[in-house]
């Protein structure tokens, strides 16, 4: 079953009701995954009770409703607050603009949901509870033709049949990994704390399929939706070499000039790679294969990429590597958007000449990278977490479920240089005290036999540098929502936090390390009229909710004194 794809612009809220129709008996679920569902909205910038927190799930026989607002950010800063600008705008269905406040240059495109269910989240997304969500937006329409009166629309690949949102030549695709029992059911090991990797790629949960493409311009979203699966994605031409294509968009965000490429970089769980490929450089009847390239044997970071004549030969130690999808040039094709129709790039009889768009040099402005109000150290670590509480032997929302008597989880995080702790959702680990402050983050591996991607929910930081080591050009100064950290590695980025107060959550999306408690709670406190100061915890049961007050670690609260004192002390591992 294919994942399914939710198209919203801005301008236009969305309300996604979620039922929750599986089996009451936690048993019926074939020996993984839970029956208690949250779903997050990655990375839109929504209201905290909307945000699908891991903590936030709810029950069989129960709907869950999330406003979805479709906010643009910096909507709460008085510069863009005014709703001005036409390039901070939603297709408005009828050839025009719908202008919206906010920073045009935060302008989202490409994102996900997923469920959140801490501890089984891994399990519940393996077995589909995902898809993916595109943003449309005044410069990135979804139209290729179309002069919307202010010129700001991009025209990229896409198609021109519909207003906006046309997926003639703009396709998501979501590369997920799986495994099989002898029956043919999805296999999984729930014992595996290090991550699971299964032996088959799939694109848009089908192995090896092949998509009819016409000789001109297509814009792929690609996300990899896997649980500990790093990929790295090229295309082969019909000769079995590599060939170039075009970079334009990380995590959503387009990049200020599109990149050339002859391979992508690698690509952590929930990272976003938009490209554009120019099928026109060959001929009607050839075929062309997009390859992964990067082994990986076991759940703890990719082993290394193969090239691409390794991939092809299958001269690999993983199953996983080689040719994923292929695409053959057909001299016509019919609509998606609308059904019915034939297409061809040149018109031939019968069919609607839709042309080969060119790609704009520039795609969006760059956000200056400024002196911070602040820093933080945010270490990502092995270690003996203690999400149960030392006095109440409790943990929020679960114990370690695996032993009966319940061993601490494995993984771990410290903020500022301080202690190390796994997740508890009633403990706040990085707290924001005014919306609007510029500060700059660094992320740290703790180890050299791991690499983690860390998401940031709730909004997304421009790529600064990776300490020492070498950046590409698809990351340097990009808006990012996940980064790979490398083992043993660092990435520091520039973060601002606005729009909304609330409590999100900050974790590794090798859902296995995620499940495994390598998260942590983010406070956001709002200056604005409605005043949200620190959220109560929900702690959910099938009667209701538990409300529980949360503790705050000094060394992520800027207004304890302890957190200048943690905040000048070095990282205890700095490589
Ligand atoms: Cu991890």
């Amino acid at each position: 079953m294919p994942a399914p794809l939710i198209q919203a612009r801005y301008g236009e809220p969305v309300i996604t009701r979620i039922y929750n129709d599986l089996p009451v008996d936690r048993s019926q679920n074939n020996g993984f995954g839970r029956n208690e569902i949250s779903n997050h909205f990655h990375n839109a910038h929504n209201g905290a009770e909307s945000d699908g927190a891991c903590n936030a799930f709810h029950f069989p026989g129960t709907f869950y409703d999330y406003h979805w607002s479709t906010a643009l950010a910096r909507r709460d800063n008085p510069l863009y607050s005014q709703g001005t600008d036409w390039k901070a705008s939603g297709p408005d269905g009828n050839g025009g603009l719908v202008r919206v406040p906010g920073d045009f240059r935060e302008i989202q495109g490409t994102m996900w949901f997923h469920d959140h269910r801490f501890f089984f989240t891994a399990e519940n997304v393996y077995k589909g509870m995902a898809g993916m969500v595109n943003y449309y937006s005044g410069p990135d329409r979804g139209n290729e033709k179309l002069d919307d009166g202010h010129g700001v629309n991009l025209k990229l690949p896409s198609g021109s049949l519909k207003d906006y949102g046309n997926i003639d030549f703009d396709v998501n695709l979501m590369v997920s990994d799986a495994a099989t029992d002898q029956s043919g059911q999805l296999f999984f090991d729930i014992f595996n704390t290090d991550g699971f990797l299964g032996d088959m790629l799939l694109v848009n949960h089908t192995y090896g399929p092949v998509m009819k493409v016409l000789p001109r311009k297509y814009r792929f979203r690609i996300l990899n939706s896997c649980m500990s699966r790093f990929i790295q994605l090229a295309l082969a031409s019909p000769f079995g070499t590599p060939t170039p294509f075009q970079f334009i968009a990380n995590d959503g965000n387009l990049v200020v000039n599109p990149i050339t490429l002859l391979s992508l970089d690698q690509q952590g769980i929930a990272e976003r790679y938009d490209i554009i490929i120019d099928f026109a450089r060959f001929g009607v009847g050839q075929k062309l294969h997009l390859v992964n390239l990067l082994q990986q044997t076991d759940g703890r970071k990719p082993d290394f990429a193969v090239t691409m004549a390794a991939a092809f030969a299958g001269d690999t130690l993983d199953p996983a590597v080689g040719p994923i999808m292929q695409f053959q040039i057909v001299s016509q094709l019919e609509s998606v958007d609308v059904r019915g129709k034939m297409l061809s790039v040149y018109g031939a009889p019968g069919t609607i000449a839709v042309g080969n768009p060119s790609v704009p040099l520039v795609l969006t402005q760059q956000i200056p990278i400024i002196a911070p109000v602040r820093t933080r150290v945010v270490e990502f670590a092995r270690g003996d977490g203690d999400s149960r509480n030392p006095t109440t032997g409790e943990c929020t929302p679960d114990c370690n479920p695996l032993s009966a008597n319940s061993p601490p989880f494995p993984w771990v995080i410290k903020v500022n240089g301080q202690a190390a702790h796994s997740m508890n959702a009633n403990r706040i680990s990085l707290l924001v005290p005014k919306p609007g402050e510029v500060e700059h983050w660094t992320y740290i591996n703790g180890g050299g036999g791991w690499d983690h991607p860390i998401h940031l929910h709730f909004e997304e930081g421009i790529t600064m540098n990776r300490g020492l080591d070498t950046i590409p050009s698809t990351e340097l100064n990009v808006r990012k929502d996940v980064w790979r950290l490398r083992p043993s590695g660092q990435v520091q980025f520039q973060i601002q936090f606005g729009e909304f107060g609330g409590s999100y959550v900050n974790h590794c999306h090798n859902t296995v390390h995620e499940d495994f408690a390598m998260l942590l709670r983010l406070q956001l406190l709002s200056a604005k009229g409605e005043q949200v100061g620190v959220t109560d915890t929900p702690n959910p049961t099938p009667d209701g909710v538990v409300w529980t007050t949360p503790e705050i670690l000094p060394e992520g609260d800027p207004r304890n004194p302890q957190f200048a004192a943690a905040a000048a002390a070095p990282a205890t591992t700095v490589p």
